[in-house]
């Protein structure tokens, strides 16, 4: 019955739009070890709802690690190199996920893509990620490396404009979507997470976000 939902299969790169390309099951191989990093991660960074500028608690509760940290408080969204709740660095970045970051930039197309920051983000049943771009970055012309992991999830890829209509597609455990270039400034969300159980993830969704943010 979940044979679709999680088929745990890799396929070919597919292309979403120009400057984004679906690599379905490219960190499949490596879900255990993703695991333990994102055990590690909220175990030195607990997961947590950011506050929005506009004084809003967000549903995706959220860590980082690397360098830099993507954060949200009344002042408005930024990275910044301490945690706010703790004080301290964020975990490090671990080398095996910004070399799968790294080697799925480059099939997609974006050669020599090293990153600096990993947004993690946490969804439970019921959990949206609202229509926003990704702006904050240093540089937009470097791209934006996505894993998915645990539970399925309706991906919302829109256009340029909030109005845009949106494409809506799944993205399962283990799949990778990279998108820079001319997708860079696309907007997008996440649909409410319906309710499940995986295997090895549990009752959740966990997305990885790599960025070269500073
Ligand atoms: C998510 N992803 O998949 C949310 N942003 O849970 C994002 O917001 C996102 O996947 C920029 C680039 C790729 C992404
Ligand atoms: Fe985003």
């Amino acid at each position: 019955m979940n044979g679709e939902l999680f088929a745990p299969e890799s396929g070919a790169p597919q292309n979403l739009a120009p400057g984004a390309c679906l690599l379905p099951g490219f960190a499949l191989a490596q879900a255990c070890e993703l695991r333990e990093v994102v055990e590690q991660v909220f175990a030195a960074a607990p997961p947590r709802r950011w506050l929005t500028p506009g004084g809003r608690r967000m549903a995706v509760a959220m860590s980082n690690c690397g360098p830099l940290g993507w954060v949200s408080d009344e002042h408005g969204y930024r990275y910044a190199a301490l945690d706010p709740d703790s004080g301290r660095p964020w975990p490090a970045l671990d080398a095996r996920l910004a070399l799968l970051a790294g080697e799925a930039a480059a099939t997609a197309g974006f050669a020599g893509f090293v990153p600096d920051a990993c947004l993690v983000n946490r969804y439970q049943p019921g959990t949206a990620l609202s229509l926003h771009q990704d702006k904050d970055e240093r540089d937009l012309g470097q791209p934006i490396v996505s894993i998915s992991l645990g539970l399925p999830a309706v991906f919302l890829f829109g256009g340029l404009r909030r109005a845009d209509p949106c494409l809506r597609m799944a993205l399962h455990d283990g799949d990778v979507v990279v998108w820079g270039g001319p997708a860079r400034l696309r907007y997008h969300g996440v649909a409410a997470l319906k309710p499940g159980r995986h295997p090895l993830w549990g009752e959740q969704r966990i997305n990885l976000t790599l960025r070269k943010a500073g």
